[in-house]
């Protein structure tokens, strides 16, 4: 049977500060990726793009918080009536407060899912600990239970994802109040230097035991931005010295190959601060990977 493939864009920039990330989706299809998991033998369904509020109530601890949370209780039926299709949502984005709407989704409809968060952020801050207000900061917090609550809370009864379950990857710009909430959440974390001491072959081993054990199935959210800032120059709050391109391949591959992947997110492409595309491409291409595009 002909697996389907869910692609669904959300052209979402209100939860940064930076314009332009709203154009992810776009430059993610340019690069090819229907074409390209047609030819891995998927079905693609094109689901469009979600298109925010033009105007919406804003607060400084929560900024533009009305756009970002009607566009997550959007993005929240459509991946949830995808999985119950039996299909695979694919969300690109936008910015990562996406992930809150995906993840609630996925969340529900599994009971209990493990989540891998590649990012160079931890995105565990909330109205009290945010130092921006900027609410893609924040979504693996809410998604977990750890506010803000509205963000996921779509009506639905919410269900959270256990922590004991939660990984990042990547992680090297962690606020000080974040690291601490973190830390005492108990979120399993393999910042970058322990990723150059172990090795990603080894931190992707330890990764999918925490997510996949115990598990109905692993949600990966990727940030472009995990990826170091030469190779992936097309995000708006670069870092420097991140993953290599390989590092973030092998990440994705392994997830494939365990067979435990139900759905995932691609976000923070900005194709204002990209060039030729670049970020658009390697997005496209890490999708493909993480859905099982071998290399030889
Ligand atoms: B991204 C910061 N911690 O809360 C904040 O790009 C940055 O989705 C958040 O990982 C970066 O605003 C969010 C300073
Ligand atoms: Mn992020
Ligand atoms: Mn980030
Ligand atoms: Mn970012």
């Amino acid at each position: 049977m002909e697996r389907i493939v869910d692609l669904v864009g959300v052209q979402m920039d209100f939860g940064a500060s930076k314009r332009g990330v709203s154009m992810g989706p776009a430059a993610i299809r340019y690069a090819g990726l229907s074409e390209g998991l047609e030819r891995m033998g998927f079905q693609v369904e094109n689901l469009g793009d979600i298109v925010p509020l033009l105007k919406g109530d804003t607060k400084p601890t929560l900024r533009n918080y009305e756009q970002v949370v009607d566009v997550n209780r959007r993005l929240y039926h459509t991946v949830y009536q995808s999985l119950e299709q039996g299909h695979f949502p694919v969300v690109l984005g936008g910015d990562h407060s996406i992930a809150a709407g995906s993840i609630s989704a996925v969340s529900k409809f599994y009971g209990s899912i493990g989540i891998i968060w590649v990012d160079a952020h931890g995105d565990w801050n909330n109205e009290e600990s945010s130092q921006t207000g900027n609410m893609h900061g924040m979504p693996f917090s809410a998604v977990c239970g750890y506010g803000p609550d509205c963000m996921v809370d779509f009506g639905q009864g919410p269900v959270f994802v256990d922590v004991a379950h939660c990984v990042q990857i990547g992680g090297r710009d962690i606020d000080t109040q974040e690291r601490i909430r973190m830390k005492e959440a108990g979120v399993t974390i393999f910042p970058i230097d322990m990723i150059d001491e172990l090795g990603m072959a080894e931190v992707m081993r330890r990764a999918m035991a925490v997510a996949g054990e115990g598990t109905k199935g692993i949600h990966l959210s990727f940030d472009v931005d995990a990826i170091t800032p030469e190779a992936a120059p097309g995000t708006g709050t670069v870092v420097h010295s991140g993953l290599t391109t390989r590092e973030a391949f092998l990440a994705v591959e392994t997830i494939a190959r365990s067979q435990k992947l139900v759905s995932m997110d691609m976000v923070e492409v900005n194709p204002i601060l990209d060039e030729r595309n670049k970020t658009g491409i390697l997005a496209s291409e890490l999708v493909q990977s993480a859905l099982g595009k071998v290399v030889f």
